[in-house]
């Protein structure tokens, strides 16, 4: 009994501290959370959200040149890491089109790999000519011996992905999955060198069919493939979530995770990792930039499960 409620006890104290500490982090604009537990500690790999000078990239969009790394031990005193890969320094990223779009990072034997989009050099062809099909996104890999770093970004962009939004998975079985969004959702196997994929990606289906989805994020629990993503149907993204018995499908849509932002950010971006036997949802919003929604920040809330497995929604706690 008093284990119980000691248990009980720590898991309020947690989700209390959780609880007012959003935003995260709160001397730069960041977005699209990628947080992993990696030994004791949550890193989260979001994106970098800046002010640009009216000549960079599209003027009132996304502007995004690198990314960072942060670290907490109690999801409430964050370190920043620094900048561990920036537009620069990615042979194959056009430069100038500041577009380093949402990330994710994966641990395998002791790599740390990181997983970014960007638009590639020459990617105003696709753009400029209504009949070709393709993305103006490509998505890239850094590779580390530690999640702060120093990566090494790989030369090239892995071959057969077009798109946006990477997301990262290993089975319990060992195998590695890259997901993606480009309209639909792909996934497909990566090899064991974590770079390059192994054998044609496929096309996720039994999503709602209407509106953009992307940001998809995976994960695993009680033998259940949660697959969580944002949609638009009106005006802003809310968060839903669709299950299967395989990684990459087939997917039955089950429901909202995060309603739409009530004052009117356009988009979130999730992911969902459990860290101390309490799971949390990354997300973000436009905390501190209320009149323009491209430059947000990335927040965190406790999440639970039904006895059924199905995603109790969550309720940002906005103040
Ligand atoms: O942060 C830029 C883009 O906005 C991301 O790639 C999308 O998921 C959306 O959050």
């Amino acid at each position: 009994g008093r284990k119980i409620l000691c248990f009980i006890v720590l898991n309020l104290i947690i989700s209390l501290a959780c609880l007012g500490q959003n935003p995260l982090i709160r001397d730069q604009f960041t977005a699209d959370p990628s947080a992993r537990v990696i030994g004791d500690k949550i890193y989260v790999f979001p994106s970098h959200d800046i002010k640009c000078e009216s000549t960079q990239g599209r003027p009132n969009w996304f502007c995004m040149e690198d990314y960072h790394v942060f670290s907490s031990a109690n999801l409430t005193d964050w370190e920043d890491h620094g900048v561990i890969v920036s537009q620069y320094d990615v042979p194959w990223a056009d430069s100038e089109s500041f577009s380093m779009w949402a990330p994710d990072a994966i641990e395998k034997e002791g790599k740390f790999y990181f997983y970014f989009p960007s638009k590639y050099k020459g990617h105003q062809e696709v753009e400029n000519n209504p009949n070709i099909n393709g993305s103006s996104f490509k998505i890239g890999v850094a590779v580390a011996d530690n999640p702060e770093g120093p990566y090494n970004v790989e030369e090239r962009p892995i071959a057969g992905v077009d798109g946006i939004d990477p997301n990262v998975f290993i089975d319990k079985d060992g195998q590695g999955y890259l997901f993606w969004s480009q309209h639909d959702f792909f996934g497909a196997k990566l090899k064991d060198n974590m770079i390059e994929l192994e054998g044609e990606p496929k096309t996720l289906k039994s999503f709602p069919a209407e509106g953009l989805k992307e940001g998809p994020f995976i994960f695993e629990r009680n033998g259940v493939y949660y697959m969580t993503y944002p949609h638009v149907e009106n005006k802003t993204e809310r968060i839903e979530y669709a299950t299967a018995e395989h990684p990459l499908g087939p997917y039955t849509y089950k429901g909202v995770i995060m309603d739409e932002s009530p004052t009117g950010c356009w988009t979130n971006h999730q992911s969902i990792v459990e860290y101390g036997d309490q799971w949390y949802l990354f997300y973000h919003h436009n905390d501190y930039s209320p009149d323009f929604d491209k430059n947000r920040s990335i927040r965190a809330d406790s999440l639970f499960f039904t006895d059924d497995g199905l995603i109790k929604k969550v309720k940002p706690t906005y103040r």
